[in-house]
């Protein structure tokens, strides 16, 4: 479907070269309509071209079979050409902002003699452009307002922020369970990609419910402009900047669609190859013979996989990498899930910097199921976190005990713990004596990040009482850079001195390639939400899907144990540094 795509775009493109032109409204009009019909076709227009279904496509004129038959033959189309020397072409780019029409990029480039984007951005930034005929401060406040939103939606979002706004997306379709089968975010989000361009999700529903799910998807609070309203597809930008895609499809093309959607592409071009290799096809609406086009599945995506004789795939692996040649020994690993998570290790109240109390913290980890949950406020030396002195943790001991003697008879536990700072010189904001009364330890870099950091580090783990390291790169899904640090020296240590290192899901700062790596080592991870507030703790599931990414396996991931395997975890490494000494 690449090639209806791209032609969808170059007929779009030309209605507004024509319009910038000033052209006959209505030839403008019908290449907007050929876009329209392109980019909604079910079949790809090859295939449309090579039975000749082509002709039969009402809105769709001999004209425009000519320049797409051109494009097809040439991968050009010369009218198209044509106009590209007769119009500013990287101007009219300009047009997908919104508060930005032709009118106004016509007028620009006629009065102030603007030719590229970057001359209107210049001349909207010094004000020039107020001085365009019917340029008011409103029109030009929303002209601003588009730019910024624009400038936004070209960068990705974090996962974070992507989950949390799929999240919501999924909500507002609750009110009309009714009208359609599945739903589910596709895409990168899926695959809990730490960067996500733009939110795909998908449904699958009887045809005639198809128009209510688009408009109902339109009327959700937080849009902010609507790129594309149509029957099979709809894209909107949202209030934050964020462009999301909202597809339909019929019931029994659902896993075909999921799978197609999920992506990433690269994936789906390597299964494309095997499929042709096997005399079938696939697409998003299912897997077919090629010689007949007879359909032979694509209800389910375990049927998808199958048909092309491997096991089912999970989404986080997805990357063309090595797990399709797995996936057809049958032999891919058993990644960890977010059932087998049985406590959080690194969390905060408001005794130091959290929204919420230790009492709330732990009735919501309680409810969530878990055996087990480590307190980690901050030390001392965080000052603006509000950070804990000797005296207040062991006050903080007391409450702890207090609520165990409540919960512990219900199989659930409160571990005392403490996120404690690593100092610049590698030494920690606690003493020892405090240190050992803690039954589980989190040591975190926070401040004076231009030191030797993996020095710190290291010195860290060499303390019998430190269990975790706490966002060990200082990385934040790949946005925030992070410090260098050798990652072999650390994972090494981590394996000598029966450390873990912790995949925080509110910064990702683990990365894939560092999970595996830590895999390979015998490294243990902890996923830990680092919840700052309630709602927080609801990550976990992002933590497992980035350790899965990581290809972790469940062995591997230190809160799959219970809490007798914690507490073995920490003895253990006591007993080692302490016989060292
Ligand atoms: P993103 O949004 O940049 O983070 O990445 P994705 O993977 O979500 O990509 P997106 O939103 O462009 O498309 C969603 C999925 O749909 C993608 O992962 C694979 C599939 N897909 C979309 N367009 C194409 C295409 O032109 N060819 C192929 N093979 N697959 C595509
Ligand atoms: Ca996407
Ligand atoms: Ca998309
Ligand atoms: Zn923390």
């Amino acid at each position: 479907m690449e090639k209806n795509k791209e032609l969808a775009r170059i007929f779009e493109r030309m209605a507004d070269m024509l319009e910038f032109l000033g052209d006959n409204p209505y030839r403008i009009g019908t290449y907007r309509r050929v876009a329209e019909i392109l980019s909604e076709l079910g079949e790809d227009v090859e295939d449309l071209v090579k039975t000749g279904k082509i002709y039969q496509i009402h809105g769709i004129g001999q004209s425009s079979i000519e320049k797409i038959l051109e494009y097809l033959r040439t991968g050009k189309i010369s009218a198209y050409e044509e106009l590209k020397e007769k119009v500013p072409e990287d101007l009219l780019e300009l047009l997908d902002v919104p508060g930005i029409g032709v009118k106004t990029l016509k007028l620009a480039y006629e009065r102030l003699n603007i030719r590229t984007k970057e001359e209107f951005i210049k001349a909207v930034k010094s004000g020039k452009l107020a001085f365009l005929p019917g340029m008011g401060e409103k029109k030009l406040q929303n002209i601003i307002r588009g730019l910024e939103l624009w400038e936004k939606s070209k960068e990705r979002m974090n996962l974070l922020e992507a989950y949390e706004l799929g999240k919501s997306l999924i909500k507002h379709f609750e009110t009309l369970r009714a009208l359609y089968e599945n739903i589910e975010l596709a895409g990168s989000l899926r695959r809990r990609k730490e960067t996500v361009g733009d939110i795909d999700i998908l449904v699958s529903a009887e045809r005639k419910n198809w128009q209510k799910i688009h408009q109902h998807f339109l009327s959700y609070g937080g849009v902010k402009e609507v790129l594309l309203s149509g029957e099979t597809k709809s894209s909107v930008v949202l209030q934050e900047g964020r462009q999301v895609d909202l597809r339909t499809v019929e019931p029994h093309q659902w896993g075909a669609a999921l799978q197609y959607f999920t992506g990433s592409k690269e994936h789906n071009v390597r299964l494309r190859d095997i499929a042709k290799s096997m005399g079938l096809k696939i697409n998003e609406y299912g897997v077919f013979k090629a010689d007949t086009e007879e359909r032979i599945g694509g209800a389910t995506e375990e049927e998808v996989y199958q048909l092309l004789g491997m096991d089912w795939i999970p989404p986080e692996l997805r990357e063309n990498t090595g797990e399709i040649e797995l996936a057809m020994e049958r032999a891919l690993p058993r990644l960890v899930e977010l059932k087998d998570i049985k406590g959080d290790f690194h969390m905060h109240s408001n005794w130091s910097d959290g929204l919420n109390s230790l009492e709330q913290m732990a009735q919501a980890c309680y409810e969530r199921g878990y055996q087990y949950m480590v307190i980690g406020d901050h030390s001392q030396s965080a000052r603006v976190a509000n950070g804990l002195d000797p005296e207040r943790y062991r006050e903080q001991f007391k409450l702890i005990e207090k609520l165990n003697e409540y919960y512990n008879p219900k199989g659930f536990y409160i571990l005392k713990g403490c996120e404690v700072d690593i100092l610049p010189d590698g030494s920690l904001d606690l003493p020892d004596e405090l240190l050992q009364e803690f039954d589980f330890v989190v040591a975190s870099i926070h401040s004076r990040f231009n030191q030797d950091n993996t020095y710190r580090i290291l010195k860290a783990m060499e303390n019998p009482y430190v269990n975790l390291i706490g966002h060990p790169t200082g990385k934040a899904y790949g946005t925030r850079q992070g410090y260098p640090l050798d990652m072999d020296k650390i994972i090494q240590m981590a394996k000598e001195t029966g450390t873990a290192l912790e995949l925080n899901t509110y910064r990702a700062d683990l990365s894939p390639e560092n999970i595996r790596r830590c895999m390979e080592a015998g490294v243990m991870i902890a996923i830990v939400t680092d919840a700052h507030a309630l709602k927080h703790l609801s990550y976990m599931e992002l933590g497992v899907g980035l350790a899965r990414r990581g290809w972790a396996i469940s062995h591997i991931v230190l809160n799959t144990r219970d809490v007798k395997g914690v507490k073995d975890f920490v003895r253990r490494k006591r007993e080692l540094m302490l016989k060292a000494i």
